[in-house]
């Protein structure tokens, strides 16, 4: 059951369903390794998201900026490696949206307790904006904020809920994007909260 929200924007409604209960189990023994953080932005406020990666490169933010880095700056070992799985799900979903060259390197996980938004911004710190981001939807659904290439534009919402796929590439591999507060709305197997995947091709 799949729509285009804006050209090559695409939702795979309940696409990850069958598959979410393996990325649930896997996700807790990449969180043991590497457990949830709230990251600080480079002006010095705490990111309400709770942070965490896996893969070759994962997603930080600190006092010196956005990147993508090799190495857990809490343990200083290598991010756990993307189970298999993970990537299968993001290279079927990107081949589904039409995208059929997309090969992760990371996975940015994100967690949203009750009460959690992440505001209005685009994704830039990838080194190729020709490759696609996919983004899986697990627990509390959240309403989803998109606009257009530029913050002042007219932005749109949907509902996303547990095993929604997207898929952003092409034209809308830019778009300013962001998630409304989140409401407390306890899903079946994570509870009170929602947690994003997002699969990404760093570098
Ligand atoms: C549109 N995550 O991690 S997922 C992010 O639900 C992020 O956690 C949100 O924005 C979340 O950066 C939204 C949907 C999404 C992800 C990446 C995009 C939409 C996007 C990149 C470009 C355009
Ligand atoms: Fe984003």
């Amino acid at each position: 059951w799949t729509e285009t929200l804006f050209p090559g924007a695409v939702i795979l409604r309940r696409y990850a369903v069958e598959r979410a209960d393996t990325l649930i189990s896997e996700l807790d023994a990449i969180l043991r390794q590497a457990p949830l953080r709230q990251m600080k932005t480079p002006g010095g406020r705490t990111i309400a998201v709770q942070n965490s990666s896996c893969g070759e490169f994962g997603w930080i933010s600190d006092t010196h900026g956005y990147r993508y880095i090799r190495f857990d700056p809490i343990s200083k070992a290598p991010w756990p490696a993307m189970p298999q799985g993970f990537k299968d799900l993001a290279i079927d979903a990107a081949r589904a949206a039409g995208f059929d060259k997309f090969i992760p390197d990371s996975c940015l996980i994100n967690r949203y307790l009750p009460g959690t938004k992440l505001s209005l911004h685009q994704d830039k710190d990838e080194l190729d904006f020709n490759h696609p981001i996919v983004s899986v939807s697990l627990g509390m659904p959240a309403i989803f904020v998109f606009g257009g290439l530029q913050r002042s534009d007219p932005l749109s919402s949907i509902k996303l809920e547990h095993g929604d796929v997207l898929v952003w590439g092409g034209p809308a591999r830019l778009l300013f994007h962001g998630v409304k507060s989140v409401k407390d709305q306890p899903h079946g197997t994570l509870g009170s909260q929602r947690i994003n995947l997002t699969f990404r091709r760093a570098k």
